[in-house]
């Protein structure tokens, strides 16, 4: 078990200076990326937009995932990004729209009281190909293993504390994040963005934030890839509401109309327009596991992975459970980690071997008795997968 985060090396630590946005003018091209992919030891699944995914033996290395292991996601383009010139608005349905430079939302210069929270940041499109592989269909979208997930220190200010210095109007339910990069769609091009419950920003609790404006990742500077020099951070919540290159709040009293919000991320059996409208945004985790490491060592099997609770306040993993024998026996793995809301546990297993090869599954069960489903209905872009995990070891 590894309580302490990895520091990242000094090597690497230099080299990512060169990348990370915070200081240097460093215009992003492809051979920016090219660059990442190599200083980040990373799977990539696509070049243009860069999409990248850690092995799984790497990823649950450390509960604190290091730069090196985390995953990216992007749509478009990583924007280039000047912090002189870097500006967040925030307007809508607030008493005094403004607009904040860096300097005003940043440590060390920032008025705003600055926190320092955990939070696993997972994509919902994480295990996209398990699921398309169990529907034996295709599904489109970036054809992620298990690794598009990563927990992380991030540091910043709350969005609530921003809220309120703008003075949310008494007519507003959401609060719309919009990014810099612009997205590609037949001829036309938007930012990234979306939104999140007005309720949920103002949800800070003891043990996490509703939502921060995050400047630095694991006590460095957010690195360019990530968002740099400002991005939304919302525990709980699935990636896509964790806006990068943040450029405008708008607090408004409908969701977010930007197609991320309004069309994507939703759990849809056909997909068609009446669906669409219809179907309400995901916005919360799923419950979920995976098994990173299964390994045969002698006459037992040795495990290792994650488990990630339901992104909703009081809700933490309770018990990791094993089944050799398709779910009709479970046996209990151990938690490793910290447990804590909003946060994966990693856990270790060790059961004995039988008749080689062997299948294994996963499941994951928070304290409300909630546990993971052995499979999921069907949604047409494969979000939010989170059947029984299973793997077969091979003889050892
Ligand atoms: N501006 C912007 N923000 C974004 C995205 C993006 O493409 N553009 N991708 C989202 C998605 S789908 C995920 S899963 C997370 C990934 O964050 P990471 O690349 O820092 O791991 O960022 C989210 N925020
Ligand atoms: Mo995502």
């Amino acid at each position: 078990m590894t309580t302490e985060y990895n520091q990242i090396s000094r090597r690497s630590w230099i080299k990512l200076a060169t990348l990370a946005a915070g200081g240097m003018a460093l215009p992003w091209s492809s051979a920016g990326f090219a660059q990442v992919a190599t200083i980040k030891k990373l799977i990539t699944r696509s070049d243009s937009p860069f999409n990248a995914e850690p092995a799984l033996d790497e990823l649950v290395r450390d509960w604190i995932t290091p730069f090196e292991s985390f995953f990216v996601r992007s749509h478009g383009p990583v924007p280039d990004v000047r912090n002189a010139d870097y500006r967040l608005k925030i307007e809508g349905l607030v008493e005094q729209p403004r607009e904040y430079r860096l300097e005003e939302l940043a440590a060390p210069t920032t008025k705003l009281p600055t926190l320092t929270t955990i939070a696993t940041l997972t994509c919902s499109g994480n295990r996209r190909a398990e699921f398309a592989a169990s529907h034996q269909q295709k599904i489109p979208g970036v054809g992620w293993d298990g690794g598009a997930i990563g927990n992380a220190e991030w540091s910043g200010v709350r969005l609530s504390d921003i809220l309120k210095a703008a003075g949310v109007k008494p007519e507003a339910k959401h609060v719309w994040f919009e990014g810099l990069d612009p997205i590609d769609n037949k001829g036309t091009s938007q930012p990234f963005g979306g939104s999140i419950p007005l309720a949920h920003a103002m949800a800070d609790s003891t043990t996490a934030p509703g939502a921060i404006i995050c400047s630095r990742m694991n006590g460095q500077p957010l690195a360019a890839v990530h968002g740099a020099p400002l991005r939304a951070i919302v525990p709980g919540f699935i990636g896509a509401r964790s806006v990068k290159w943040i450029s405008r709040i708008i607090v408004s009293d409908q969701p977010s109309t930007n197609r991320f919000l309004a069309r994507e991320y939703k759990l849809l059996r056909e997909g068609t327009d009446d669906e669409i409208t219809a179907t309400p945004p995901v916005y919360e985790m799923a419950l979920n596991s995976v098994i990173a490491v299964p390994q045969a060592d002698g006459n037992r099997l040795k495990l290792r992975g994650f488990a990630l609770p339901q992104g909703q306040l009081g809700r933490v993993i309770e018990r990791v459970e094993l089944t050799t024998d398709a779910g009709k026996t479970w046996t209990p793995a151990k938690i490793v980690s910290p447990v804590r809301e909003f946060t994966w546990v990693l856990w270790t297993a060790d059961l004995p071997k039988g008749m080689s090869p062997q299948t294994v599954a996963v499941r994951a069960v928070d304290n409300r008795g909630d546990s993971q489903p052995m499979t999921v209905p069907w949604n047409v872009k494969g979000y939010q997968y989170n059947g029984w995990h299973k793997v077969t070891v091979p003889n050892g």
